[in-house]
């Protein structure tokens, strides 16, 4: 297999397009408004917002941002890159569309990367790590991931969002230094280090849930991650965690944390406090 042979390249025809957007309210702006016109505008937003709506994304999540990077986050996911980019551009176009100021996008699209072993992978893993071939454990071992494989990576490609609260998201990329140049690395060496990741993130299984989009030759970082977690501790114990895993800790380099929580509009509108009073 060459270097950067890609094993699942043939799925990557039903990939999906994602945008991750972040915007703040102008208040002034706001505050000059009209009542009227300002409640048009709130229902402008809820209705663009909305993800049952006839122009929603395949998948549209709304939070809530921490700190004062932004006010609130959309994520928005479909096959179609300008369904989602006309979510964004009805935002803007709608009453409120002078009083958004857009903080940060990140664009990017599902993959199955190349490290998630094809089943005869995993099965030469398993031997390594001391099964034999013939042996009920190895076959049991095989036959439940041949079997879930599928469901997997539809997940990777078509994601369905978990009902977790908390979310993450930040780009990263590989290093590419003198001594610590990821994409000079033999295939073999990273596939034992993306193992050693990925076992160390199954830890959190249960408790964190991730997505890895990829923003190569289409944003200014290579990946983004999504994180999505029962409680925001456990955003910090993963990616602490993750730090010392080697493809982290010698090879990662990240961008800016955006830290927020899922509501629908209606409830990050009352949050932020817009409209409220009126
Ligand atoms: O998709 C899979 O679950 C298979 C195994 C796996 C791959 C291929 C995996 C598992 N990851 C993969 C790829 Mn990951 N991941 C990150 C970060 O903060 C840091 O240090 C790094 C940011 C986190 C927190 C995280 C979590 N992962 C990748 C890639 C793409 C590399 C490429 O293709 O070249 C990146 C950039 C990346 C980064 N990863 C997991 C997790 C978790 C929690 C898991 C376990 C998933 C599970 O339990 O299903």
């Amino acid at each position: 297999m060459p270097d950067h042979a890609d094993p699942q390249e043939s799925g990557s025809s039903t990939a999906w397009h994602c945008s991750h957007l972040y915007y703040r309210f102008d208040r002034a702006w706001l505050q000059q408004m009209p009542v009227e016109e300002r409640a048009v505008g709130r229902h402008q937003l809820i209705r663009a917002l909305d993800p049952t709506g006839p122009d929603a994304s395949i998948r549209m999540q709304v939070s809530i941002v921490s700190g004062h990077k932004a006010d609130f986050g959309l994520m928005l996911m479909d096959p179609d890159p300008l369904k989602i980019d006309a979510v964004h551009q009805r935002l803007l176009a709608g009453p409120f569309g002078p009083a958004l100021q857009a903080t940060y996008s990140f664009v990017s699209m599902t993959e199955v990367s190349e490290y998630v072993p094809t089943v005869e992978q995993y099965g030469q893993r398993l031997i390594r790590e001391g099964e034999t071939e013939d042996s009920p454990t190895y076959r049991a071992k095989l036959k439940a991931y041949a079997g879930r494989l599928p469901a997997m990576n539809r997940q990777r490609l078509t994601p369905d969002f978990p009902d977790y609260p908390a979310t993450c998201f930040y780009p990263m990329n590989k290093r590419r230094r003198v001594g610590a140049n990821w994409f000079t690395e033999p295939l073999s060496l990273r596939n034992q280090m993306m193992a050693e990741h990925a076992r160390s993130g199954m830890e959190f299984a249960g408790r964190v849930s991730q997505l890895i989009t990829v923003g190569v030759g289409l944003d200014d970082w290579e990946w983004g991650v999504t994180l999505w977690a029962i409680d925001p501790q456990f955003l910090k114990d993963i990616v602490y965690r993750m730090r010392f895993d080697k493809a982290s800790a010698k090879y990662a380099e990240f961008g800016p944390f955006y830290t927020s929580y899922i509501v629908d509009a209606p409830s990050m509108l009352e949050h932020c406090r817009i409209g409220v009073g009126d």
